[in-house]
């Protein structure tokens, strides 16, 4: 039989660019920082980079505010760049993957500048959601939606008399998805791509794009496909297109969808033959260090996408949320925008040891395991950033109640002791956009390189060990019982993961073989310490 698709079991790296590595000193990540640091990225082992947007942007949302698809932001490099990049990336055996933002452009996009320009009515105004607004003055939102991000999601025009409609922050402009020209343009923005090298293509909120025309209020009780803009039945025949656009290069490409639903069978919807490779899944993500927790999200996450016949991408943290050594150091470490909140109590000696045993809980599983930057070496969420330095709409909008995205967006510790913990990959240069914590230092790429016990020595012993123990292309999960704390299933080549979610020691069976430990053990040592998780050989 033909070998599986690469991404059925790669492990993949997210890069924030704005915050890996500095090429040229201006304090901002660029892509000759992540050319440079090419030799750190297949030395860890990785099968792919996922990009999150490069793109020409304001930069009101990290980037996911997109003026023009088809080139760099001038402040991360050139679209020349962007090209040698994929090609080095692909000469070390790494392939890319890039993200592509449909639901929304940004406030600069030429689309919504000469829609702005245009008189109510126009044809400019098609390729949105332009509407009077609501109550006899016109002077409330059209409709009551709110926005993930806090407030309405409708902004009046700046010089103008109607709203537009925006489901994330007012520079992010929602397209009208049934504007053949915007369909098509995406259908473009993906071949500009995948010409250029691109081995797949990460779909921003991918659920959300089609809105119902009439723009009822959102039903109290939402079922099937009947929600005003959220995962509506006519998504899927956006994605059935672009899945002909993406078989018509060869089979080697990959689309992967975003879509955060809580309900299984509507997510399972959007993968298949004919539409997405394959989705996120966040259950994992989101659930609590707790054994029978998480495992109904391993063993469900499983279940749907053995029904699917594509396998899982397991996830525990990206750009969004809060970083794992930080959420599992707290009391309730699920995930959810609503539990961001500032001066909730943590350990994070034991979150960052419980997202190492997590990690390799995530790297035993069938499937592809997708790495957000920082977590190879543990790096914590920074909750103390100057109020004044915080970039994230959501902090904005929400009031300042909700820390927003920053504090998982910070520059990486790549020298001990270098001025800006080395981010610049030459000297002198200006201070990183976001100050990093002085504990990173212990924390940067070189120290943790010094160190055998470390984070990323495991990240990168978990990454050459896991095809040699798992194989994985076989689905195999078998669940063991070793005690009610303890979250353990052998695969199909016979070797184990065993994870001990408890607080007291857990002892391995006799002939137990660790092959590899997420915290010290000593050699041929039986016994799992609490927050650990083992890997056992055949
Ligand atoms: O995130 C999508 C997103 O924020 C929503 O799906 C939201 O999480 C959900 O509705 C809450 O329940 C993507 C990007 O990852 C993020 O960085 C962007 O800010 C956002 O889209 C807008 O482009």
């Amino acid at each position: 039989s033909p070998a599986a698709p690469w991404w059925h079991d790669a492990v993949v790296y997210q890069v924030y660019p704005k915050s890996f590595a500095d090429g040229d000193g201006d304090g901002t990540g660029d892509l000759a920082g992540v050319r440079a640091r090419l030799p750190y990225l297949r030395d860890l082992g990785v099968d792919a980079l996922w990009f999150t947007p490069w793109y020409v942007s304001p930069q009101e949302d990290g980037g996911y505010d997109v003026t023009d698809h088809r080139d760099i932001d001038p402040v991360l490099g050139t679209l020349e760049q962007a090209e040698a990049l994929i090609a080095e990336a692909r000469a070390l055996g790494i392939r890319t993957i890039i993200d592509v933002v449909p639901n929304h452009v940004a406030a600069d996009h030429p689309w919504f500048t000469a829609a702005t320009a245009a008189a109510p009515g126009s044809p400019e105004r098609d390729r949105f959601w332009f509407r009077p607004g609501a109550g006899p003055d016109g002077d409330s939102p059209p409709t009551g939606w709110t926005s993930p991000f806090g407030g309405a999601t409708w902004s009046r025009e700046p010089d103008g008399d109607e709203w537009y409609l925006h489901l994330f922050a007012p520079g992010q402009p929602d397209l009208n998805w049934n504007h053949p020209e915007v369909r098509a343009e995406y259908e473009d923005i993906l071949r500009f791509w995948f010409d250029r090298g691109a081995a797949g293509i990460r779909i921003d909120s991918a659920a959300v794009l089609m809105k119902d025309p009439d723009l009822p209020e959102v039903p109290a009780t939402v079922t099937g496909g009947n929600h005003p803009f959220e995962d509506r039945d006519d998504v899927h025949e956006v994605y059935r297109r672009w899945r002909q656009v993406t078989d018509s290069y060869d089979d080697d490409r990959v689309l992967v969808g975003e879509v955060w639903l809580a309900d299984r069978e509507r997510l399972a919807r959007y993968v298949g033959p004919e539409e997405l490779h394959t989705v996120f899944g966040f259950d994992v993500m989101a659930a609590p260090w707790e054994q029978a927790a998480l495992r109904a999200a391993v063993v469900e996450t499983l279940r749907t996408h053995e029904r699917l016949g594509a396998p899982p991408a397991w996830v525990l943290g990206n750009h969004d949320v809060t970083r794992p050594a930080t959420r599992y150091g707290r009391e309730d470490s699920s995930f959810s925008y609503a539990r961001k909140a500032w001066g909730i109590p943590t350990d994070v000696e034991l979150g960052r040891r419980r997202a190492r045993a997590m990690a390799l809980l995530t790297l035993a599983l069938p499937g592809s395991c997708y790495i957000y930057q920082g977590e190879e070496l543990g790096l914590d969420e920074v909750e103390d950033l100057p109020r004044d330095l915080l970039q994230d709409p959501m902090y904005a909008r929400s009031g300042g109640s909700n820390p927003g995205r920053d504090g998982c967006r910070v520059p990486l510790p790549w020298r001990a002791d270098a001025p800006g913990l080395g981010f610049a990959v030459t000297s002198p240069a200006a201070a990183p956009w976001l100050p990093q914590p002085a504990h990173w230092a212990d924390l940067a790429v070189d120290a943790q390189e010094r160190r055998a016990d470390s984070t990323l020595q495991l990240y990168r012993r978990a990454l050459a060990l896991r095809r040699r123990l798992f194989d994985a292309g076989d689905p195999t999960v078998v669940w063991m019982d070793l005690g009610e704390d303890v979250l353990a299933f052998r695969r199909g080549s016979g070797a184990a993961c065993v994870v001990n979610l408890g607080e007291g020691d857990l002892v391995l069976p006799d002939g137990a073989d660790v092959a590899l430990a997420s915290a010290a053990t000593a050699p041929g040592d039986r016994v799992v310490p609490p927050g650990t998780a083992v890997w056992l050989r055949p």
